[in-house]
């Protein structure tokens, strides 16, 4: 399975963990989203994913990583990434909804480019946008996560897949986490295992 990957996107961290979980090799290729004004723009990408955003899955030319992860927990069935209780299974896609849809489009490449250049705005601004984005929805994390070590229990799953990538992205952009004590807790619990470690950005092949 081929990866087009970019060692500081968080949603390519999301499929990398998940492919680790699965125990899928992987051959990762790398799409750099700013040098030459970002590779995920060029033609050849653009034909594998015409969303022109990382990460995508080669062979079958699939991207959007929910969907990604979603295809690969379908099609490789252990570890399950989701609780077999129905209602439990929406909680869990909660949770990873929020990263996904509501903290992760507001602070991703490109609407932090538009917001500089096109509206103008300096860093200090662009840094509270990015800083508030994640407080409001960590907010929300925080009181939905149950008793870990993980986010949902005993068993990692997909909002841990959601969940580190996204705290990453805090740390890196100085983010204070303390008022999410659970948050930073099932962040640490998933980091000692080997899936989540191998996924970072900086044991990427393309890391600078
Ligand atoms: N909706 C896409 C978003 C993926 C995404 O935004 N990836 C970022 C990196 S984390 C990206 O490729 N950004 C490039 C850009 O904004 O031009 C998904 O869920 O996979």
């Amino acid at each position: 399975m081929k990866l087009y990957s970019y060692f500081r996107s968080s949603a390519a961290y999301r499929a990398r963990i998940a492919l680790n979980l699965k125990g899928i090799a992987y051959e990762t290729v790398s799409i750099h989203l700013t040098k030459d004004g970002g590779k995920q723009f060029a033609p050849e990408f653009k034909a594998i994913n015409p969303q022109m955003r990382v990460p995508a899955l080669a062979l079958e030319r699939l991207g959007e990583h929910l969907a990604v992860i979603d295809y690969l927990d379908e099609t490789h069935p252990e570890p399950p990434f989701l609780p077999a209780d129905a209602v439990a299974r929406a909680k869990v896609r909660a949770v990873a909804e929020i990263i996904a849809c509501d903290i992760h489009p507001l602070n991703n490449t490109s609407p932090l480019k538009y917001i500089k250049s096109t509206l103008g705005k300096d860093q200090p601004a662009i840094d509270a946008w990015y800083h508030h984005w994640i407080l409001v929805g960590f907010e929300a994390v925080e009181a939905l996560l149950r008793p870990g070590p993980y986010a949902f229990g005993a068993r990692v799953g997909l909002a841990d897949i959601f969940l580190v990538p996204q705290v990453a992205n805090a740390r890196r952009f100085k983010v204070p986490l303390d008022r999410f004590p659970k948050v930073v807790a099932a962040d640490a619990a998933c980091l000692k295992l080997p899936a989540f470690d191998k996924a970072r950005p900086e044991n990427q092949p393309d890391a600078e």
